[in-house]
């Protein structure tokens, strides 16, 4: 039995827990276990590590290091040593390849970038039909202030060749059996030296934890986190686009069904049906009401929860606490920078006894909205359906 997105359906009671619908059984079972130096976190797999969030830690407008999301496509993850750790940056359109401790990262100009981590599969356990791959629900989210040096930086030292196309990003993480593909990623040249982009080694004012990628990683605000490379220990600036099951297979979506406006041009063969997934889309969640959460009649409730998009911005979060009927604009918090996420409350009084059903609609800046009904991809992308909650009013 698939459960229905749009609200009118008969859900699963597990899958209503979650504040969303989804096929029955996918995100049902919620085991929460710590890694090493984390607080417990909704375990999806062991090996490779993939921990989601409690949608509770969301509350807060940064997600602290130790309830961040762990998501690892390898299960060989060494323990950096610091000291002893560069990152070489080089590749054939680089024109004087050099190594760089942390140390050294450390002269160049220090910035801090508050942005939203998102994994491209963030809901994946709620698409209807159901897809394979790490059956993530909420969590797989988290908003943190990253503090470390401008990619641009440091390839600005190096030199960049005319002929310049790509940058790859290698972690030290591997295959722990040779046929499995070792996780490469690569960003368009304009992106790798966007001011924003980073190699950061702090994150929320302290060292990275080791399952976010001590001692450093890249930061890509605004796109997904496949991105977002851990452990980063190869910097390459290529001539050709980057081949690999990572880029030509997996973390693509089709054509023209999303609302971005950045694409990855150089991994869109014109035969292609698909495009790299870049772009966060605009999203929002409500964090402190679970849905069949009761509330009394007659007496305000605050709902509270997040907005975000791709760095455009969030302009309004539209709730409806009829099942669609009305709509108010809730009150935005403090603008956290344009890749963070938004914080919003809206005070409602139920009305008489029954049944209430919120939905939230966030819009942003470059005038995309949450859709009602789900883009469907293979892949369980980028779900941006506007949640619908259901309180029970006694
Ligand atoms: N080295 C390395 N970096 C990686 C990955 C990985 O498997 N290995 N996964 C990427 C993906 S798909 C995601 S969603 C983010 C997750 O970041 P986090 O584990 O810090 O939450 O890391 C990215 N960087
Ligand atoms: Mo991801």
């Amino acid at each position: 039995m698939l459960a229905l997105a749009g609200g009118t359906g008969w859900l699963p009671r597990l899958a209503r827990a979650a504040g969303l619908a989804l096929p029955e059984g996918t995100v049902a079972e919620q085991v929460l276990e710590a890694l090493p130096g984390k607080l417990p976190l909704i375990k999806k797999t062991y090996r490779p590590p993939n921990y989601e969030t409690p949608i509770s830690y969301f509350n807060e407008a940064f997600t602290p290091n130790n309830g961040f999301f762990v998501r690892y496509h390898l299960a060989d993850i060494p323990q950096l040593d610091a000291a002893g750790w560069k990152v070489k940056v080089g590749g054939p359109a680089a024109q004087n390849p050099a190594e760089f401790s942390l140390d050294d990262l450390k002269q160049f100009e220090k910035v801090e970038i508050a942005a939203v981590c998102q994994c491209s599969g963030e809901r994946r356990g709620f698409s209807d039909p159901h897809v394979p791959g790490v059956e993530w629900g909420n969590g797989a989210i988290g908003n943190a202030r990253w503090g470390g040096v401008r990619l641009k930086d440091v390839l600005d030292k190096v030199g960049l060749a005319k002929k310049a196309l790509e940058v790859s990003f290698n972690g030290a993480d591997g295959p722990v059996v040779d046929k499995t593909p070792d996780f490469v990623k690569s960003v368009p040249v304009w992106k790798a030296v966007d001011e924003n982009t980073l190699i950061a080694f702090e994150m929320n004012g302290e060292p990275l934890p080791h399952w976010n990628g001590f001692p450093a990683r890249i930061i890509v605000p605004g796109w997904t986190a496949t991105y977002w490379m851990k452990h980063i220990v190869d910097i390459d600036v290529l001539k050709e686009p980057l081949q690999n099951f990572w880029v030509n297979t997996a973390y693509r979506i089709p054509k023209g069904l999303f609302p971005v406006v950045q694409r990855f041009v150089s991994q869109e063969p014109v035969d292609s049906p698909t495009t790299p997934i870049t772009e966060i889309v605009v999203n929002s969640l409500i964090t402190n009401l679970e849905d069949g959460a009761e509330v009394k009649a007659g007496q305000p409730v605050d709902i509270k929860g997040i907005a975000w998009d791709g760095g455009y911005g969030i302009i309004e979060v539209a709730v409806s606490t009829d099942s669609g009927s009305t709509w108010t604009s809730a009150k935005l918090g403090k603008d956290l920078g344009r890749f963070a996420w938004r914080q919003w409350t809206h005070s409602f009084t139920p009305g008489q006894a029954g049944a209430a059903t919120i939905i939230v609609r966030a819009r942003n800046a470059a005038g995309a909205t949450q859709v009602d009904k789900l883009l469907f991809n293979g892949a369980g992308y980028h779900n941006n359906i506007a949640q619908q909650l259901a309180l029970k009013v006694v």
